[in-house]
């Protein structure tokens, strides 16, 4: 396919317009926290088809969109990743990970008992396509690499955190490893890859989250 640009839609705002809009994105964004307990509540799913569209709206590499995001609700299904996801974490937890690695969780109050992956309403289980498929003229199917895959499912979860927080919903973001039962428990195909399991909903009523904080701005920024 050869490159033939169209014009870009663009609308430039007023600079207080620009100042206001970066503030209150920056306040709402400090404002989530990864949360471990949910509440059963349903939410509105249309949110999460929403949240959804935001992140695959992200920028991936050739425009390639190398992305799934299955959303689990069937509790069956949320019953056997857990499973599967704790019997992993019961390996990591009580010998795969180092010393240094538990020590830096402690602040988190992690361990092996993953129950937000059953009383979370939903979880979005992100994959990765490591490549695609494409159909050729004369009918055959033929495999394309896909490029800065983990970039561009980073960047496409940032942007569903981001949506689903903005939405008023609760997120963990967790990775249990390695992660590859979930190709299998959920049937995709073999050049999907997991990439993170996303527990959303509400929180429990009186859920808590560990005290942390986080680095300001002067901490992470350098002017040159
Ligand atoms: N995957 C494990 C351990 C874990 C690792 C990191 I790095 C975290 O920030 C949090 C947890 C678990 O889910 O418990």
């Amino acid at each position: 396919m050869s490159y033939r640009p169209v014009p870009l839609p663009f609308e430039r705002l007023p600079e207080p317009e620009m100042r206001a809009r970066a503030r209150a994105y920056a306040d709402a964004m400090q404002r989530r926290r990864t949360v471990r307990d949910f509440s059963p509540e349903p939410i509105p799913e249309e949110v999460l088809v929403d949240a959804i569209r935001a992140a695959s709206s992200a920028p991936s590499g050739a425009h390639q969109q190398p992305w799934t995001f299955v959303v689990v609700s069937d509790a069956e299904l949320k019953r056997r990743i857990r499973a599967a996801a704790e019997q992993e974490e019961h390996k990591s937890y009580a010998g795969r990970m180092s010393d240094e690695w538990l020590a830096a969780l402690a602040p988190l109050g992690t361990d092996e008992h993953k129950p937000h992956l059953t009383v979370a309403p939903h979880l979005i289980v992100v994959f990765a396509q490591a490549w695609g498929w494409r159909d050729e003229p004369d009918g055959t199917r033929r495999r394309v690499k896909h490029y800065y895959v983990d970039e561009s499912v980073g960047i496409a979860v940032g942007m569903l955190l981001s949506a689903l927080h903005l939405a008023g919903l609760a997120t963990l973001t967790h990775t249990p490893s390695p992660m590859a039962f979930l190709r299998e428990v959920l049937g995709r195909p073999e050049n999907e890859r997991a990439y993170v399991v996303i527990p959303v909903g509400y929180p429990a009523d009186g859920a808590q989250v560990p005290d942390l904080r986080r680095k300001g701005v002067e901490d992470v920024m350098i002017r040159m």
